[in-house]
């Protein structure tokens, strides 16, 4: 489409404040009465034209103030409804449209899930149902009667609240009847009609209302919806005492479906969910599947006031309800489980899906200034950098005044659509602080590299950090400016253990809350009484969203990933050590050399490995810290002619390495964390399973034959998916005559089990050997794969793409699979196949050969005469 702007803004010209809808649901032929009731906008100029929104859509009829319209007096298209001479005041438009849902392939709009009628509108998919002004700054109630076959959909569900139900005057069909009495933007409009089942449960809130709770799923599925429905009770009690913000409806329904663009949305009273952020049991569900399920229900529930009370003037303030949100559901994970580990979590997440982005030709503002396809804009620099943002606010505030400007703007803007400048508003008033360069953050694409360079003089007792900021131009943004950052730091003393922070360059509560706020391009802070150099602790919780470049030595790095008191940053040393260590293997591989054999790390390892054993630490931080960092990560790390090759021989050699040297620990380790409590998904249960399965991986890497043997135990004997997975991934990842069998008989055994299949797809696509991709393009005509489903596409596609050397292949093959997908999809499912495209955001960063292969590859899809919206927007700015 063509771009829009946000300097281009302006409020509606017209208000819609009632929508009345009767859906009257068939597979084919779904017929949509909607009558609106329209005022001109006091705030805008009057005069204007009614402009509607479409997209495909068949009008049937329109009626004015109940008189059939002439048909002079409109003009109607699949996209627009004119009205070029509405009347003065208030008035009543009644337009019928015709839909076909059951050949609506890209799941926006009104569309089929299995055998059941579901909708998507966030962000322009109300238009594909009826015309009406799509935009998030209009807001109305609802009322909404549904009618289907009994038979069919004996199960209708609306926003909002039961109003009441019947028999339909056609036999056999019937109706519910929704209200729902908080204005809303038509996003948040939805609908459900099948056959579901269901479990129920209640929660009384702070203040006494009874809400009952639903969780909507296919039919011998709804137990696995039971630990959803726990956690959607503890988000409810967590929003009221962490925020004070109640629930405000009588019913909160959640619908798990199959095919689902995302990963679930936020529908007022009615959040429509991708089932595999549903459902769970022992059997089916690894833990990292149960921690996702909490986070997002969670995550959606909270959308209930940041998002839906308050919503986005624009879509241009996505991050606005995104980031706070992703913010709100990180802190509820945090309180869950372990707050150290989850923080690692989200920087690794961060670091591997937002950091690329801000660093290759997709960059864009966390609030971004044009789009072309706002469904585009669903990126990892909204959400993830959008909750750092947050975060760093809330560091610099501090808690008290953060929770104060948090109720300041649910105050004022409850019930309104909101801009990210009001919301930081609130938070300068509260505070009184000047916010203006914090506001920078979302002015400005990129990821700021601060460099920190430090000096001990002993004589003196001083120690000296030279602080900067810099910011390296982003597509349309040659020259960027300093923005506020609040940078956590400690000084530790080798001996372990933090030193007093003394110094005449930093405010008291800097001093005491080891917080310093960077404000301009550079800081100097001189610290005092620093007898012997200590090791600079940078960054501590990853207090900015900023890669670091420090002059720490490997022997402070060492110091660190022992006695560091900031978890995170002990966790970050150690990932620092081998990274560099790492670096160097790569250089040596390609100058034809061996990687270096380096006896600090080896036995930091050791150290880490025997920690773990004594249970001196907690097992999910030892599983992180043992994980060594991603080829991507270490792609990401050289940035320019990168070979993926040399990093997975590089990578592949200090893992053997480690796992021949720490074998016996590691088998050790691995049998001491055999469970023999039943199961649980609790956090700390979960975390002695992902170091169990990450000592049978490293201990398989150095001792193929009998890390083989162990992962086959595993798979035999595990009662759950974790460790059943975790051993079946050893065995589809490394050669062996025993891997095609026991790879089959695990997708028999899960046969009639979707999600699982997917995960079992997203392995094979990783395997690292040049058979992947034609094993990729066989397990297409695999029964359970489906072009139409989005969570197979990703699993198997979306895996391959994540296949560091595979589809990286040097003969340019990898990328010529996934233009075949992408042009092939495009047609049914845009948005999907756009999100496929973004695979190729760094490809300016790969060695030539291959750089030339991804650059041809995007220059034939960028060609083609007939793209989507989604992929022309995708292609034009990764080859801008
Ligand atoms: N459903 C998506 C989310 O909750 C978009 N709102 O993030
Ligand atoms: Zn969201």
């Amino acid at each position: 489409g063509q771009p829009v702007r946000l300097v281009d803004y302006r409020v509606p010209d017209f208000l819609i404040d009632e929508v009345d809808l009767d859906v009257s649901l068939d597979r084919t032929a779904t017929r949509v009465v909607s009558t609106l009731i329209i005022r001109p906008n006091p705030a805008a100029s009057d005069g204007a034209a009614l402009t509607l929104d479409g997209d495909e859509l068949t009008l049937v009829s329109a009626h004015l103030d109940g008189a059939p319209l002439d048909p002079e007096a409109f003009q109607a298209t699949p996209a627009q409804f004119v009205l070029p001479n509405p009347p003065r005041g208030r008035f009543t438009l009644t337009i019928e449209t015709r839909l076909d849902p059951a050949s609506n392939t890209k799941l926006m709009g009104l569309y089929r899930s299995g055998s059941a009628y579901c909708t998507q509108c966030e962000a322009e998919g109300f238009r594909r149902i009826t015309y009406f002004l799509d935009r998030p700054d209009v807001l109305s109630t609802y009322r909404v009667r549904i009618e289907a076959d009994r038979e069919e959909a004996p199960v209708l569900l609306g926003n909002g609240n039961l109003e009441g139900k019947g028999e339909a005057e056609t036999a056999g069909r019937h109706w519910a009847l929704w209200t729902d009495p908080h204005k809303k933007p038509c996003y948040l409009f939805a609908l459900v009609a099948g056959d579901l089942a269901h479990i129920s449960d209640a929660f009384v809130t702070a203040s006494g209302r009874k809400v009952d709770l639903a969780i909507f799923t296919e039919h011998g599925r709804e137990e696995r919806a039971r630990y959803a429905m726990e956690a959607l009770k503890r988000a409810m009690a967590w929003d009221e005492k962490a925020y004070g913000r109640e629930y405000d409806l009588d019913v909160f329904n959640i619908v798990a479906v199959s095919d689902f663009n995302m990963g679930a949305m936020e529908n007022k009273g009615l959040n429509v969910f991708n089932d595999k952020y549903v459902l769970a049991s022992q059997e089916t569900a690894t833990d990292d599947d149960y921690a996702n399920i909490e986070g997002v229900i969670a995550h959606e529930y909270f959308h209930n006031w940041t998002g839906n009370r308050i919503t986005c003037r624009d879509w241009f303030q996505l991050c606005l309800k995104e980031g706070l949100t992703v913010f709100r559901d990180q802190e509820f994970s945090a309180d869950m489980r372990s707050r150290p580990v989850k923080r690692i979590s989200e920087v690794r997440g961060l670091r591997a899906a937002q950091f690329p982005e801000d660093a290759g030709p997709l960059a864009h503002n966390v609030r971004p200034e044009v789009y072309s396809e706002i469904s585009n804009f669903y990126t990892a620099t909204v959400y993830q950098k959008g909750a750092e943002v947050v975060r760093m606010l809330k560091r610099l505030v501090g808690d008290e005044a953060f929770r104060a400007g948090m109720d300041a703007y649910f105050h004022r803007y409850d019930g309104q659509a909101a801009t990210v400048e009001q919301f930081v508003g609130c938070f300068a008033e509260v505070s009184g602080r000047d916010l203006d360069r914090f506001m920078r953050w979302y002015r400005q694409a990129g990821t700021p590299k601060v460099t920190v360079r430090t000096a001990h003089d002993p004589a003196a007792r001083t120690y000296r950090l030279e602080i900067a900021q810099s910011l390296a131009p982003t597509p349309g943004q040659p020259t960027k400016l300093p923005a506020t950052m609040p940078l956590a730091l400690g000084l530790v003393d080798p001996e372990g253990g933090d030193l007093p922070l003394v110094s005449a360059d930093a405010s008291e509560a800097e001093l005491a809350s080891g917080v310093f706020v960077l404000d301009d391009a550079e800081r100097v802070i001189v610290f005092r009484d620093v007898a012997r150099r200590p090791a600079l602790s940078f960054l501590r919780g990853f207090s900015a969203p900023v890669t670091v470049d420090d002059d720490l030595t490997e022997q402070d790095l060492a110091v660190l990933s022992r006695h560091d008191p900031d978890h995170f940053n002990r966790w970050q040393a150690l990932q620092s050590l081998v990274t560099r260590v790492l670096l160097r293997g790569v250089k040596a591989i390609r100058a034809g050399r061996a990687p270096e054999r380096n006896a600090a790390l080896v036995a930091a390892f050791g150290a880490l490995i025997d920690d773990a054993r004594a249970g001196r630490i907690d097992p999910a931080f030892a599983a992180l810290s043992l994980a060594l960092p991603t080829e991507a990560d270490i792609a990401r790390e050289i940035g320019e002619n990168v070979d993926p090759d040399a990093i997975y021989a590089a990578r592949k050699s200090l893992r053997g390495a480690l796992g021949r040297k720490h074998g016996d620990a590691l088998a050790d380790l691995h049998d001491w964390l055999a469970d023999a409590r039943p199961f649980s998904p609790d956090a700390e249960s979960a975390g002695r399973r992902a170091l169990r399965n990450i000592a049978l991986a490293l201990y398989a890497d150095g001792n193929i034959i009998d890390g083989l043997a162990r992962a086959h135990r595993q798979l035999r004997d595990a009662d759950n998916m974790t460790e059943r997975f975790g051993a079946l991934t050893q065995i589809v990842l490394k050669p062996s005559s025993a891997r095609e069998h026991t790879s089959d008989a695990f997708s028999r055994r899960y046969a009639m089990e979707p999600l699982i299949l997917d995960k079992w797809f997203a392995l094979q696509a990783h395997i690292p050997e040049r058979e992947t991709l034609d094993r990729v393009r066989g397990l297409m005509s695999h029964r359970a794969f489906s072009m139409s489903n989005p969570n197979r596409v990703r699993a198997l596609i979306g895996g391959f793409t994540g296949n560091h050397t595979q589809f990286n292949r040097p003969d340019g093959e990898g990328y010529a699979f996934l233009e075949e997908i992408v042009v092939g999809l495009d047609p049914t499912n845009p948005q999907v196949a756009a999100r496929l495209l973004t695979a190729m955001r760094s490809w300016r960063s790969l060695e030539e050969i291959r750089r030339g292969h991804a650059e041809a590859m995007l220059r034939r899809i960028a060609v083609l005469p007939s793209l989507s919206p989604d992929v022309r927007d995708i292609v034009t700015r990764s080859l801008g």
